[in-house]
């Protein structure tokens, strides 16, 4: 079994992540593991608080270059105070949303030119990539069904159905490039059947046995 891995769940809004992240972790240390679980953005103080700044409606002119920036500031802090620490001392990390969520919602949905987020990604991050990322799919109308049950929505809720078919199209091309990191789920399954369909990917890809 190797020692640290770097998991990661993406996915559109409403997908299911939260749902699913606290059965993650439970498999996962059932399998053993010492799981730090973490989320983007956010996952430090500091980070937390630049998270506050971009799902602010206040800031809803925000020009798509300083969310791109926020985005990976929060990311830098994250990488140096919480997942590097954690990798190094041979905990498996367990985060909601990482840089593919940069490429497909401020490459697929805004339009940031790919190329300008792999500098950041470098810069930022070195070598460093998911070992597992579990996409969670379902056709962006049930996404947004889900999601459309909260009170609230943050200023990335408020984007229109477009952006949402943007974003999960390019979560999808990631995907197909990618097959060995990336497992794609139905997750518009009923609960019980996207759990079952996580607790397989991750006893063969995680080395997780008991889930
Ligand atoms: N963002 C970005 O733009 N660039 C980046 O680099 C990063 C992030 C890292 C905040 O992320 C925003 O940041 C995000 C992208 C952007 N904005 N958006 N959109 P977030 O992950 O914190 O926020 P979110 O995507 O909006 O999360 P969410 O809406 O909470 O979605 P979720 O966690 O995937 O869904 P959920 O809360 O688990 O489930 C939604 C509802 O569906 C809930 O009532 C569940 O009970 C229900 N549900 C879940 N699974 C099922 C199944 N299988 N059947 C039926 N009902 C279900």
């Amino acid at each position: 079994m190797k020692k640290h891995l770097f998991i990661t769940v993406e996915g559109i809004e409403g997908v299911g992540k939260s749902t699913n992240l606290a059965f993650i972790k439970s498999c996962l240390e059932t399998g053993g593991r010492e799981v730090v679980m973490t989320r983007e953005p956010g996952g430090t103080a500091l980070g937390e608080e630049i998270r506050e700044i971009l799902l602010a409606h206040r800031h809803a002119g925000m020009a798509d270059d300083t969310e791109l920036l926020l985005m990976f500031a929060a990311r830098a802090e994250h990488m140096s105070r919480v997942i590097g620490p954690a990798l190094a001392r041979g905990a498996t990390v367990l985060c909601d949303r990482f840089t593919d969520a940069t490429y497909a919602y401020q490459g697929g949905g805004r339009g940031i030119d790919s190329g300008r987020i792999a500098v950041l990604e470098d810069w930022v991050q070195g070598p460093l990539r998911p070992d597992l990322t579990l996409l969670l799919d379902v056709p962006v109308e049930i996404g947004l069904q889900r999601a459309g049950q909260r009170d609230t929505a943050d200023r990335f809720e408020k984007e229109q159905r477009e952006f949402f078919e943007r974003v999960r199209k390019c979560y999808l091309e990631r995907a197909a490039r990618e097959p060995r990191r990336f497992q794609v789920i139905d997750a518009s399954q009923p609960l019980s059947e996207v759990q079952a369909q996580i607790a397989g990917l991750l006893e063969r890809h995680a080395g997780v046995a008991g889930s």
